[in-house]
C-alpha cells in the first residue's frame, strides 16, 4: 500500500513530491525510492517524520504501528494521512484525539478512501438529494480474493469490515449504536471465522448488514445497496465491462482493492496534499477513525461473546464538532 501511495503521489498528484521513503525491508524501500526519482531512503519512520525536508507524511505501515507514528507527526506538527484503522485499539485512537485536541487544529486524515470514491460520493449525493426518500438500510458485500495467513478473525472486522463501518457513518450521517457478529465459528474446522456476517443498527434505527469474506477466491468485490423509503440506490457493478464469447459471459475482477479503488486513492491523496498545503486535514477525521475503531471493537466483542454489543463513544471533542469542509468531512 505504501509503495502504491508513493507511486500515485509522484505520478498523479499536483503539488507534491516524494522526498523520503521508509520501510523495514531496505531492498523494498530502495526499489520504491528509485522508482520515484530523487527520493531518499531513511530506515526509521520516526527519523522520516523529524526530517526537515518532509512537510507531510503518509503512514501505511502495519496497523499496530499507526498510533506512535501519528503521535510523532502531531508532535512535529506535520499533516499526516494515516491508513485505516487509525489505530487498532480504542485506547490508541483516544490518545490521538487527545493529542490533536491539545494542539487545537486538525492535522490527521484517516485513509478511509471510499469517502473519495466516485461511486460512494454519487451514492451519498443521491441520498442527500433525497429523491428516493430517507435511507432505511444498507446491504454491503466486501470480498477479498485472499488474505495473508496472518489474518485472524478479529482482523476480518478491524481491518476489513471497518471500511463498511465508516462508509455507513459517511452515507447515513449517523453513529452506529450496536453491532452483532452472526458468524462465530471457523469454517471447516479452521480457526479463521470467514466469511462473517455483521448487523449494525444506527442511533436513528437504520440497519446495515455486512458480508465480509476475505478469502472469497475469485477476486476483489465490493457492493452496496441502500434501501430507502421510495426506492433503492446501488453502487454500479464492478468491473464495468462484461465480455460475451463462446456461449459464456465473463468479467475480470480486480485482484485487490488497489486497482478497484485507484480513483478513490488518487482523489484522497490530492485532497490530502491540498489540505496539507493549507496546514490542515481532509476526509475522515481522527474522530471518524476513532468511531470506526470503536464500532469494530464492538463487533469483535460480539464475535467472541455473541449478541448485539453497544458502541460506546466519548462525546465528540470540540475540535471535531464542525468538520464540514472537503469530501467526507462531517
Ligand atoms: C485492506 O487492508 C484494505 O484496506 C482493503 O481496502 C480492504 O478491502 C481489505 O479487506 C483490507 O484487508
Amino acid at each position: 500500500m505504501g509503495g502504491d501511495h508513493a507511486t500515485t503521489l509522484s505520478r498523479r498528484i499536483r503539488g507534491a513530491s516524494v522526498v523520503v521513503v521508509s520501510d523495514p525491508d531496505a531492498a523494498r524501500a530502495a526499489a520504491v525510492a528509485e522508482a520515484e526519482a530523487g527520493a531518499r531512503v531513511i530506515r526509521d519512520g520516526f527519523d522520516v517524520i523529524a526530517d526537515p525536508a518532509v512537510d507531510a507524511v503518509v503512514v501505511a505501515s502495519p496497523d499496530p504501528t499507526h498510533e506512535a507514528l501519528v503521535l510523532a507527526c502531531l508532535a512535529a506538527q506535520k499533516p499526516v494521512l494515516c491508513e485505516k484503522p487509525l489505530a487498532p485499539t480504542v485506547e490508541g485512537c483516544l490518545r490521538i484525539l487527545d493529542a490533536e485536541s491539545a494542539l487545537g487544529r486538525r492535522l490527521v486524515s484517516v485513509g478511509f478512501m471510499r469517502r473519495f470514491d466516485p461511486g460512494y460520493l454519487a451514492l451519498r449525493a443521491a441520498l442527500v438529494a433525497g429523491d428516493v426518500g430517507a435511507p432505511l438500510m444498507i446491504h454491503c458485500v466486501h470480498r477479498n480474493a485472499s488474505a495473508p495467513p496472518t489474518f485472524d478473525s478479529e482482523m476480518v472486522i478491524v481491518n476489513s469490515a471497518v471500511h463498511e463501518m465508516d462508509a455507513a457513518r459517511f452515507l447515513l450521517d449517523d453513529e452506529i449504536a450496536t453491532v452483532q457478529a452472526c458468524r462465530r465459528a471457523g469454517r471447516d474446522g479452521r480457526a479463521l471465522a470467514d466469511p462473517q456476517f455483521l448487523i449494525l443498527e444506527t442511533t436513528r434505527g437504520m440497519l446495515v448488514d455486512i458480508e465480509v469474506f476475505v478469502n472469497a477466491g475469485y477476486g476483489y468485490d465490493v457492493r452496496a445497496e441502500v434501501v430507502c423509503e421510495r426506492g433503492t440506490l446501488t453502487l454500479a457493478p464492478q468491473p464495468p465491462v462484461r465480455a460475451r464469447s463462446g456461449g459464456a459471459e465473463a468479467a475480470a475482477f480486480a485482484p485487490d482493492w488497489r486497482p478497484h479503488f485507484a480513483a478513490a486513492y488518487a482523489n484522497e491523496l490530492q485532497a490530502f496534499v491540498d489540505a496539507a498545503g493549507r496546514g490542515g486535514a481532509t476526509g475522515a477525521s481522527a474522530f471518524d477513525g476513532y468511531a470506526a475503531t470503536a464500532t469494530a471493537a464492538a463487533g469483535v466483542r460480539s464475535l467472541h461473546h455473541g449478541g448485539a454489543v453497544a458502541v460506546e463513544l466519548v462525546a465528540r471533542p470540540k475540535l471535531y464538532r464542525d468538520c464540514t469542509g472537503g469530501a467526507g468531512s462531517r
